[in-house]
């Protein structure tokens, strides 16, 4: 150990003492790192955090998705996707399409559907809840992860039921978990210049405090990259561990990278790969009581992806079958994202770590 204290600069002993030995950061700490730290020492503190608590393992799954529209009542100023509905790239897919795509992976070893799209003013709670009922019928092991808590905050209000009794009806049709979208940044003066139609950071927060008492985890993400600073970052991962010291209902946080194409953000660019492994970094180091972090293959590319499970990441995502679009018309080099279990496993291998295939639960599947 005092061997290695000798390759770190002395203005971060403390910290990293403290990080090595299990301790929590402050947010001023957390700050630091993220602002002056050698990438060699973030790299070195966040798989030390990764390794206590997944060991060896690099996590992956087989999945798809179901993107039924990209016509959205919210206009966010970083959002690709989004189409007006006269637009020629927007899609509204009737229910019978939905299904027929869920019914491609009736005989597969898919183990869970991502459904996220926009928020439409034609369907509402029971839609989906009626949904729901039908995928699961067509495939019960699945497990469907499902609606942002944008989504589901509007979806619950239009119906007038309390998130209580509107997630209690969606967990009761099949409802298996929450994906973590939506959340981009808390602080409440970017989040009202960059999505200010969306449902405030407090409400993000309180959607996923009431599914994980109702016993439905979900994971949380962070929209970084656009016009926020490393203060707003910290920020939002403080309020994400202490939601999750409260109830240990997150499985996975996901720093997702602002991408620029056809946006109105555009002409920020994008921050560099070294400015994503920072964040990675300091969020493997700063969340100490969230299970895993995720390097999303098709935000991030493959490449980028093996490099990030050398800064803290345990898990890469799934096989997605190019079934999303949201990152491919953001501009991510993966056009059509998809991926065998082999290329997965591949990855996972080449940055020196044992492949593991996950539900949507973490636990192994054989
Ligand atoms: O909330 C939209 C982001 C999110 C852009 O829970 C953009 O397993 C970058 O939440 N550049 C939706 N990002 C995707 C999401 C997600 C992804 C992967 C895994 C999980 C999970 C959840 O996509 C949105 C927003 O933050 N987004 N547009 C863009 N131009």
């Amino acid at each position: 150990m005092d061997q290695i204290f000798k390759l770190i600069p002395e203005r971060f002993h403390a910290v990293s003492r403290k990080i090595l030995n299990g301790e929590r950061i402050t947010e001023e700490e957390g700050l630091m790192l993220l602002n002056q730290a050698p990438m060699s020492l973030l790299a070195l503190l966040a798989v030390n955090i990764k390794e206590k608590k997944s060991g060896e393992y690099v996590y992956y799954n087989r999945n798809f998705h179901i993107e039924p529209t990209n016509i959205c009542m919210f206009d966010c100023k970083f959002c690709s996707y989004r189409k007006p509905a006269d637009s020629p790239e927007a899609w509204f897919m009737e229910t019978d399409e939905i299904l027929e795509l869920a019914s491609r992976y009736k005989d597969s070893s898919v183990t869970e559907v991502h459904i996220v799209g926009a928020v439409h003013e034609s369907r509402g709670l029971l839609y989906y809840v009626n949904l729901i009922r039908k995928i699961k019928e067509i495939l019960p092991q699945v497990t469907v992860k499902a609606f942002s808590a944008v989504e589901l905050d509007s979806m619950i209000m239009q119906a007038g039921l309390s998130l209580e009794e509107g997630l209690m009806l969606l967990k009761n049709s099949g409802l298996g978990a929450i994906p973590g979208g939506g959340a981009e940044i808390f602080d409440e003066t970017v989040r009202l210049d960059i999505c200010g139609e969306k449902c405030s950071s407090a409400r993000w927060l309180e959607v996923h405090e009431t599914a994980h008492k109702l016993g439905i985890s979900s994971n949380a993400t962070m929209l970084y990259g656009h016009i926020e600073n490393n203060g707003h970052r910290i920020n939002h991962l403080k309020r994400l561990r202490d939601l999750q010291d409260r109830t240990g209902g997150f499985n996975a946080f996901i720093p997702l990278k602002y991408r620029k194409l056809n946006n109105s953000l555009s002409e920020i660019g994008e921050v560099s790969v070294t400015e994503d492994m920072r964040v990675l970094a300091v969020s493997r180091i700063f969340l100490d009581n969230f299970p895993h972090i995720k390097a999303y293959w098709p935000m991030y590319g493959k490449n980028t992806t093996q490099l990030a499970l050398n800064f803290g990441a345990d898990d890469i995502d799934g096989t997605i079958d190019d079934t999303t679009k949201i990152y491919s018309m953001a501009g991510a080099e993966e056009t059509k994202p998809s991926m065998t279990v082999a290329d997965m496993e591949s990855i996972i291998e080449g940055a020196g770590y044992i492949p593991r295939e996950r539900d949507s639960f973490y636990n192994p599947v054989k």
